[in-house]
């Protein structure tokens, strides 16, 4: 039984409601209204409607009724239904403190409404990502000229992606055997992790015999350098990660994000257009001890530029003086010798110093996986029961991160990299993807010596190696090559050569003439 003052206040409530139908009452009905839509409304609007063209007090006794038995039961107390009460302005009050709702008063009557405020609102644009953001724009535009160079991804001649043979290979052995998709492991494919260390450190390094290496299947390098951010952020509260200057893009951003402190060390010398080694070493000194030291494994990104055998052996002896941990970011293993052997002698040096260090791996390059998102964090420790309490730390991470990692492109490697037939096949296919980028990196220099009348000396990109030239053009020298001559590229200067063909060196190095002499 209902008072006849409440069945009142409950008549002129639903006669407002259905006036005020932009309005989304707090209490009893949530209705998403647009202006794309703006009838939408709660099963509970027709029974109010009905309640306005009939407004007897039967009706509204009736509502009032069925209104609280609609309720969810924490909203269903007699005294939030008081409307105009003393309770229900103190609730109102309340809901002034939520930055989305305003209140506004009908006379007798206050209520709660939702304007059309997104919950979202104070949610900022974020800026396009400085490298794949470069494909989103290139995609954007029609010119027939244009050349994406910006991220780096293997193009064939023809500047088409490429599926390598033995992927396909290894994809129909897949079906062949019929495999089937239960969940892996949360620290991925068994026969994976095998083979993804096996590669890097070599079958019978000790470290591997002596089991001393935690291994486990990342989401690509990307994903396994996040999972040893987060190791780092837990176990070295504090620790810093000494950062090349420049570097890839990513690694900032993935530490920020693990909230790990991170400083840079030199590394370019723009002067030489080489590596600023002493400024490399005297930064790697002045750290503090125990500091992690990113180092890319071979093909420096984004500079090409990669320290000699003599260099790396002193790199490795400041890391051990100071009691640093060498962190390798290995992407590109047999890109930027075409051997994956040579490209992995960088890791192999500091293991068989007996050095503790970690390694993330990439399959997204020399295996063309990109999409497959494979790749692994190894960690060298120097006994095989601290290997075996890291792996389950690893694994304690990935678990509410994404609980384990996808299959597909695991079994690939798997595949590919245990299998002696398939390992030969992928070793000439590397080879061939490697020896076409020499290719156009050779005819960019060459038609760069040909054309530029200012006799600039364009030698330095011959020197760099991998997929990547750093160009040396500026901001607003990379912006002209995108605006004026539709070259996609990241703002850094870098070009992908993985993304040129032979046919477009010229009309590059017409661009990058044009950007360089004739813009600053
Ligand atoms: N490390 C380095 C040095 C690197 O260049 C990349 C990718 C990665 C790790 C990670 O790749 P993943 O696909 O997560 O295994 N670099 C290219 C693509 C990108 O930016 O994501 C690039 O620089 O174009």
């Amino acid at each position: 039984m209902y008072s006849a003052s409440a069945i009142d206040k409950a008549t002129e409530f639903c006669f407002l409601l259905c006036h005020e139908t932009s309005y989304n009452y707090k209490y009893s009905i949530r209705v998403p209204v647009t202006e794309s839509n703006p009838h939408h409304c709660d099963p509970i609007i027709p029974l109010l409607l009905a309640m306005t063209i009939i407004p007897s007090k039967m009706m509204a006794s009736t509502m009032l009724s069925l209104v609280s038995a609609a309720l969810p039961l924490q909203e269903n107390h007699k005294g939030k239904m008081n409307l105009g009460s003393s309770d229900c302005s103190s609730f109102l009050r309340k809901e002034k403190r939520n930055p989305f709702m305003k209140t506004k008063s009908f006379g007798r009557i206050n209520m709660a409404i939702a304007v059309n405020t997104s919950r979202f609102e104070g949610v900022t644009m974020a800026p396009p990502d400085p490298i794949l953001g470069v494909s989103e724009a290139f995609r954007a535009d029609n010119s027939e000229m244009k050349l994406n160079l910006g991220v780096g991804a293997y193009r064939t001649e023809e500047l088409q992606p490429y599926v390598l043979n033995v992927v396909k290979k290894a994809e129909n052995l897949m079906l062949e055997r019929g495999e089937n998709k239960e969940y892996l492991p949360i620290e991925g494919l068994a026969a994976f992790n095998k083979v993804t260390a096996e590669l890097l450190f070599g079958a019978g390094n000790p470290v591997i015999e002596q089991q001393r290496v935690a291994t486990v299947q990342g989401l690509s390098g990307t994903g396994s350098l996040r999972l040893a951010a987060a190791l780092i952020e837990r176990y070295f509260p504090g620790a810093k990660v000494l950062i090349s200057s420049p570097t890839w893009g990513n690694h900032k951003n993935i530490f920020n994000d693990a909230r790990v402190p991170w400083s840079e060390y030199r590394y370019y010398d723009p002067k030489t257009v080489g590596l600023d080694f002493d400024g490399m070493i005297s930064d790697i000194k002045a750290a503090p001890e125990g500091s992690f030291v990113l180092l890319h494994g071979c093909a420096h990104n984004p500079t090409g530029i990669d320290p000699t055998p003599e260099q790396w052996e002193k790199i490795a002896d400041v890391i051990q003086e100071k009691n640093h941990i060498p962190f390798f970011d290995v992407a590109y293993q047999g890109f930027a010798s075409g051997s994956l052997d040579a490209d992995a002698s960088s890791v192999r040096l500091f293991a068989a110093r007996g050095m503790e260090l970690l390694v993330a791996q990439s399959y997204s390059k020399n295996l063309g996986l990109y999409a497959e998102r494979i790749g692994a964090i190894n960690v060298v420790c120097s006994s095989a029961d601290a290997a075996a309490r890291v792996k389950s730390q690893l694994k304690r991470i990935a678990r509410p991160m994404y609980s384990n990692p996808p299959i597909h492109g695991a079994r690939i490697v798997a595949n590919v990299v245990g299998d002696p037939a398939l390992f030969n096949e992928w070793k000439e296919e590397m080879e061939l993807m490697a020896g076409r980028i020499k290719n156009v990196r050779q005819k960019l220099f060459d038609s760069l010596s040909a054309k530029d009348k200012c006799g600039k000396d364009w030698s330095f990109i011959l020197k760099q190696i991998g997929m990547f030239s750093f160009t040396g053009l500026s901001k607003v020298q990379s912006e002209n090559m995108t605006n004026k001559w539709h070259v996609y590229m990241t703002k850094d200067g870098r070009i992908s050569l993985a993304g040129l063909s032979l046919a477009k060196c010229e009309y590059l190095a017409d661009a990058i003439i044009d950007s360089f002499h004739c813009v600053s």
